[in-house]
């Protein structure tokens, strides 16, 4: 077998589009235009571009967003007060604090600041307990683009074996919950897997869907997977590459060549998921503006 793509840029488009026309709807009925509040702490290149990559889709979208950059020596107090003050605007409808922080800053107690109403990341524990019981919340991006990129091409879930690999706050762990709820969820069945889990092949090759958001560049082969898996490829990992401009190139977790000749379905890197967690933040962001997931709070 030969892979089909699973098209993130083509299917992060759509949900833009979908999401501008809602934003242009809800501004033509008199509303103000969602706004998102990014803050951004030090000097990362990469997080640099992820803030980038968020604020052109908000452009796109119609949603209003400003960026406040904030010195890698503020105190996590001093981060603290600015969360609290954007909790309190009422002009400001989703507030995101871009991940990795400093290592001095407690990264709980920066998501806990923030206003589960405006936690258009899905990261604060009040959205991830409610994710976990199937009530209303926001959902992490990169899960969200996941199921949503699954949908798009109608590939069945339902009673699957989905193999999980990492269970990180951000992907692994509320992706494994999404994946194996009976309602609102994909009603799968789901392993996880982590750094302490013995024979990983074990596991792989049972997959019928395989997640992989390990964080380890070719991690997965061709021998470790089953004849017409659908493989997800959460990994961003920048390598080397002297014949790119940037001097670096991005590459998944899997080593394409050798799982795309037995996969049904994969999704590139870059391509795939990074272009999806983006377009379901700006989905996120309407929801907040529209205060529907949590009505009279
Ligand atoms: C693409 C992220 C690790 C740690 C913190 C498009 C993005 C990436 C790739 C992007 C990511 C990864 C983001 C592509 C946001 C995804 O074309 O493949 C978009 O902007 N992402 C982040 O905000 O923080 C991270 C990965």
């Amino acid at each position: 077998m030969s892979a089909s793509i699973l098209d993130g840029i083509k299917v992060a488009e759509k949900v833009r589009e979908l999401v501008a026309s809602d934003v242009s709807e809800w501004v033509q009925k008199g509303n103000r235009a969602p706004k998102l509040q990014v803050v951004l702490v030090g000097s990362n290149p990469a997080s640099h571009s992820y803030v980038n990559a968020k604020t052109k889709a908000c452009n796109e979208v119609g949603v209003e967003s400003d960026t406040l950059v904030l010195p890698d020596t503020i105190s996590h107090n001093e981060l603290e007060e600015v969360i609290y003050s954007y909790n309190a605007d009422i002009n400001t409808d989703g507030i995101l604090v871009q991940l990795p922080l400093p290592t001095h800053i407690p990264q709980l107690a920066a998501i806990e600041a923030i206003d589960h109403r405006k936690d258009v990341d899905g990261f604060h524990p009040m959205n991830v307990g409610r994710l976990t019981i199937g009530q209303p919340s926001f959902k992490p991006c990169p899960p969200a683009g996941i199921l949503e990129l699954l949908d798009y091409y109608s590939i069945p879930t339902k009673g699957k074996h989905a193999v999980v690999i990492g269970a990180s706050n951000i992907v692994g762990t509320p992706m494994s919950v999404l994946l194996s709820r009976e309602s609102g969820g994909a009603k799968s069945t789901v392993t996880i897997c982590h750094k302490f889990t013995r024979d990983i092949t074990r596991h792989t090759i049972d997959a019928d869907i395989l997640i992989v958001a390990a964080g380890s560049p070719g991690l997965i082969t061709g021998p470790m997977v089953k004849e017409g898996v659908v493989v997800i490829d959460v990994g961003i990992n920048r390598v080397a590459d002297h014949n790119r401009e940037k001097g670096y190139r991005l590459t998944g977790d899997c080593d394409f060549d050798s799982v795309s000749k037995k996969a049904s379905w994969i999704t590139p890197v870059p391509g795939g998921v990074g272009p999806m967690t983006v377009a379901m933040l700006m989905k996120n962001t309407l929801l907040a503006a529209k205060k529907s997931l949590y009505p009279g709070k």
